[in-house]
């Protein structure tokens, strides 16, 4: 992963899985530019948040975010997973793929991450498809994120019928990004007993992600 600062007043953001510019021009080709434009338009939505007002006595709502074209290697696989046909941005689009362009913002708080929700699905170029809470209802292996399916009305990303954003806690995030590495590593040694503790990890920082909240609230109210 690659991360680069943008300009003064913007936050830290990350861009995720970042291909070699050849890989990503050789696949997308004159699609390239415009799914630039559109994943400015995603990290706009991210900035525009993280700017919102009334939180400036406390810690950011957003600590960072990160956001990516997917990679040819992972759209590929996708579009095969999804039944398609093709290695193309079109046969990505015709297998319903919905996240050729995705968008992570990371919270500090709980709350903050259902103000995120509403704040994007309060915007007027923003159409909402599909939600998933995965933090009121976590995956069996522990996983916690709430994950958007939204489609642009207007600007740039208009062209997608839809692009994704996952929101989640700082906690989350960390323990997300190991359980990741782990499904993508063929043998694993151990892999009932590292399924359990990460089950177990889980649960703890879910349990610390509630007590800080708990914290901050009472910080605020004193
Ligand atoms: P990758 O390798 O991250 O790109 P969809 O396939 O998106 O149409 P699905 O699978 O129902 O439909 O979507 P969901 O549940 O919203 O998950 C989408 C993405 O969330 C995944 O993308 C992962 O990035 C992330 N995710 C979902 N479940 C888990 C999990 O258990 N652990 C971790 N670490 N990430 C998860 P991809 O394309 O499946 O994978």
């Amino acid at each position: 992963m690659s991360a680069d600062e943008k300009g003064a007043g913007r936050v830290l953001a990350g861009r995720c899985h970042a291909e070699s510019e050849a890989e990503l021009e050789g696949f997308y080709g004159k699609d390239l530019p415009r799914l630039r434009e559109g994943l400015e338009q995603l990290n706009d939505l991210a900035e525009g948040f993280a700017c919102t007002e009334g939180n400036s006595d406390d810690l950011k709502p957003v600590m960072y975010y990160t956001s990516r074209i997917k990679s040819p290697e992972s759209l590929v696989e996708k579009v095969r997973r999804k039944g398609g046909d093709g290695s193309s941005l079109t046969a990505a689009i015709d297998a319903d793929v919905q996240d050729i362009l995705g968008l992570r913002i990371i919270c500090a708080f709980g709350d903050d991450v259902y103000a995120a929700v509403r704040w994007i699905e309060s915007q007027p170029e923003v159409e909402v498809l599909r939600t998933k809470d995965y933090i009121k209802n976590p995956k069996p292996n522990g996983y916690r994120s709430y994950h958007m399916n939204v489609r642009f009305t207007s600007g740039a990303a208009a062209f997608l019928p839809s692009c994704e954003i996952q929101i989640r806690t700082v906690a989350t995030d960390f323990w997300a990004t190991l359980e990741h590495k782990m499904k993508y590593k063929k043998s694993v040694r151990n892999q009932a007993l590292l399924t359990q503790e990460l089950k177990r990890c889980a649960d703890e920082i879910a349990s610390v992600d509630l007590d800080m909240q708990t914290l901050r609230d009472a910080i605020r109210r004193a």
